[in-house]
């Protein structure tokens, strides 16, 4: 089989990562060839990622590839790869609703979406999980305008808003079954509401939950027990060995510093978030108004109103997202909405490292 060495690529900033871009007609059809190609484009593996488009960080080493969707409910589909930094890995196991954000403007940059005047809606099917998105952003005379007023923690400066709705998941709320769990001696509560997450007060490990993402990272002893607390939680959560895997996230909480609800540190899973993902954040907000939570005791909820604020290491994310309980008593999602901004970065062809090149390292 003979891999391509170039692909149709636009590099765009998603919320707070950033991600190559791809029309799944412009990469391999067989997976194998595509994630060899994804890796030799990300120049992974390689901490630095010196000889591609990485940012030597999980957050900016990341693909979206989109299609037109088969899907009624949906315009467009959304596959999010996850492609190592110093690991030869990509990985389909999670979603990531930052780079989601970017997905209705490219979109309507490669004319699989008809702009609106004005404003454009795409209805986008996440792949990875089979829920659904709705994107709406403006798209004056029907062209993309990336500039804009809102303000996201994380980015600097302004740009057009990308309001983004999750009408509801598809799974369980508490995969566990339960409002708390005891893994590895740690009370948490293990959440999905678009990502699976590990919630555990920081206190029960020791840490404040107002470091910075270095000093926790650095903490040998911290990462040892989120790893054995990651790999119990994973199979409680019904995810099998998660030993290689990216999900389940874990968000330490604290109380809030700022006027917000609750203060997060969350792993992703080895790395610190320098913020927090969109749908790890919907996850959090989730997982703070369940009753029995971790949560209890550590956040401050708002009297009233699905919205939260989230607080992070860069600022704060603000989301809606409200539960309520069935008849049987459990909890579930409701409709979850955030504001996110987007930008093009560059659009073109991208040249992949030569195969082979990486065994050198
Ligand atoms: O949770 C990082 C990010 C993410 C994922 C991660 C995300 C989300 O900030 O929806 O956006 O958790 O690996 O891009």
């Amino acid at each position: 089989m003979t891999v391509p060495d170039e692909a149709r690529c636009m590099l765009m900033r998603g919320g707070t990562s950033k991600g190559a871009y791809f029309l799944a007609e412009d990469l391999p059809a067989d997976a194998g060839a595509r994630d060899d190609l994804l890796l030799r484009v990300m120049g992974s593996p390689d901490p630095r990622q010196i000889d591609g488009l990485g940012g030597a960080h999980p957050l900016t080493s990341k693909v979206a590839v989109v299609s037109a969707s088969a899907d009624p409910e949906a315009d467009v589909d959304y596959l999010f790869l996850q492609v190592g930094v110093d690991r030869p890995e990509v990985s389909d196991r999670q979603n990531c609703g930052n780079l989601l954000a970017g997905v209705g403007p490219f979109a309507v940059e490669r004319g699989l979406v008809a702009a609106g005047d004005g404003r454009t809606s795409v209805r986008i099917r996440m792949v990875n999980s089979g829920d659904l998105a709705v994107a709406s952003f403006p798209t004056p005379g029907g062209r993309v305008d990336y500039s804009g007023t809102a303000e996201i923690s994380g980015v600097p400066g302004t740009a057009a808003p990308v309001v983004i709705e999750f009408p509801q998941g598809s799974g369980p709320l508490l995969p566990t079954g339960h409002a708390r769990d005891i893994v590895a001696d740690t009370p948490v509560t293990c959440v999905d509401n678009g990502m699976p997450t590990v919630l555990i007060a920081a206190a029960s490990l020791k840490v404040t939950g107002y470091e910075s993402p270095k000093d926790l990272e650095e903490d040998l002893t911290l990462a040892d027990r989120l790893r054995e607390i990651r790999l119990e939680a994973g199979k409680l959560m019904g995810l099998g060995d998660v030993e290689g895997t990216t999900v389940p996230k874990l968000s330490l909480l604290a109380a809030p510093l700022d006027g917000g609800a609750v203060m997060t540190r969350t792993f992703i899973p080895v790395r610190c978030h320098t913020s927090i993902g969109v749908l790890g954040a919907a996850s959090v907000a989730a997982g703070l108004r369940v009753e029995g939570g971790v949560g209890e005791g550590v956040a401050r909820l708002p009297a009233q109103g699905d919205r939260l604020r989230i607080e992070h290491p860069s600022g704060f994310l603000d989301i809606e997202a409200g539960i309520a309980y069935d008849a049987e008593g459990v909890p579930v999602a409701r409709r979850t909405a955030v504001v996110r901004t987007a930008r093009k970065i560059f659009d073109g062809t991208v040249f992949a490292r030569p195969a082979g090149a990486a065994q050198h390292l």
